[in-house]
């Protein structure tokens, strides 16, 4: 009886040697030690044993079975580690090799300055607003006074899509949406894309601008030229000077344009400033009360400041950028310097 285990053993052993791979050895696991292993077989059928060799026979199968399980042990545990030497020298790391460099993007110049733009004005209590690109002609002109076929309108050169629907000419719409929205007081600004038909150095077809503005009941030109001079100095220097021109426009009485002293020539003369020593950066006034009567407020009561800024006018200036067109161009060594 016994004879068959050490033959059983032998054949173990002589398998092991010969098994050649890691694939062998686990196959030979499963063949002696697995749940219908050779082994296990043997263990299960102990009971035809007669009764007196079956102690003798128990402790040799125990021994033989611990025997070829160890060696089976052993062996796997080589063919591993020989394995993972042959995995580190056929594929070895370099870590003296630089890192590949995956190029992080960043935000637009305009996005930049118009959300450094919102951080002053939001510092300074101002709450932010967005209107649609598509108005109606009645929000984008005539509730800004400016009825239909009145000349003002030929200052925006407008996109039409049907004959009550524009895409928006200016920022200035969201004026009225927000008055029809709130009651005074209010203190806004409103960021967006406007379009008009108008291509050149300085002028593109889709551009953004930030309308800002305050309506309480004693709003006065003051408080307008304060709030100016907060966040022109803040983006361009506390040593920029501004002044106020006279201008015109239908929804502001008085209006004007407000000019900073050249960023570029500090005010002595350059292309930038056409030898003026200034340049435009804004329109603005005082709310017309027309605008309040149509937009449902007490013109008597109420009165309020606006004004209307272009973003890439502003970031031209504040990275001397001369070509407004190279924005939209999306070069990347032009927004890689940004
Ligand atoms: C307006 O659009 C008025 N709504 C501004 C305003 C608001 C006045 C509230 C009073 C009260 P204007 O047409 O000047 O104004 O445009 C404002 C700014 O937009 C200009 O100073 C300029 O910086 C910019 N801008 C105008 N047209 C273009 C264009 N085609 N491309 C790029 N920027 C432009």
């Amino acid at each position: 009886m016994t004879r068959e285990l050490y033959s059983i053993k032998n054949h173990a052993e002589d398998e092991v040697k010969k098994a050649g791979s890691l694939q062998a050895i686990q196959h030979l696991k499963v063949k002696y030690l697995g749940k219908k292993g050779v082994f296990t077989e043997k263990i299960k059928s102990l009971k035809s044993i007669p009764q007196e060799e079956r102690p003798e026979y128990g402790r040799i199968l125990n021994e033989i079975k611990n025997h070829i399980e160890a060696l089976l042990k052993t062996e796997e545990s080589q063919y591993k580690s020989s394995e993972m030497e042959r995995v580190l020298q056929t594929q070895s790391i370099d870590v003296t090799i630089p890192g590949s460099y995956v190029p992080i993007g960043h935000l637009h110049p305009t996005t930049k300055v118009l959300n450094e733009i919102i951080d002053i004005f939001t510092s300074l209590g101002f709450q932010v607003e967005e209107g649609a690109e598509i108005e109606s002609d009645y929000y984008n002109f005539e509730a800004l006074n400016m009825p239909k076929d009145h000349p003002a309108r030929d200052m925006q050169d407008t996109f039409y899509i049907n004959d009550d629907l524009v895409l928006r000419t200016h920022t200035s719409p969201v004026q009225i949406h927000v008055m029809e929205k709130y009651t005074p007081p209010l203190r806004v600004v409103a960021p967006g894309k406007v379009y008009r038909c108008d291509a050149d150095v300085s002028h593109i077809p889709m551009f953004q601008q930030l309308e800002g503005f305050m309506v309480d009941d004693h709003i006065s030109m003051s408080d307008l030229k304060g709030v100016l001079e907060v966040f022109l100095h803040n983006v361009f220097g506390p040593m920029t000077s501004i002044r106020f021109r006279p201008s015109f426009f239908p929804f502001t009485e008085p209006s004007a344009e407000v000019d900073i002293s050249c960023v570029i020539c500090k005010g002595s003369g350059c292309n930038v400033c056409k030898n003026t020593g200034w340049v435009e950066i804004l329109g603005a006034g005082m709310i017309n009360p027309r605008v309040f009567e149509l937009a449902g407020y007490d013109p008597d009561r109420y009165t309020g400041f606006a004004f209307g800024l272009g973003i890439e006018r502003i970031t031209m200036l504040k990275y001397g950028i001369n070509d407004i067109r190279l924005f939209l161009e999306n070069d990347k060594r032009f927004l890689e310097q940004f």
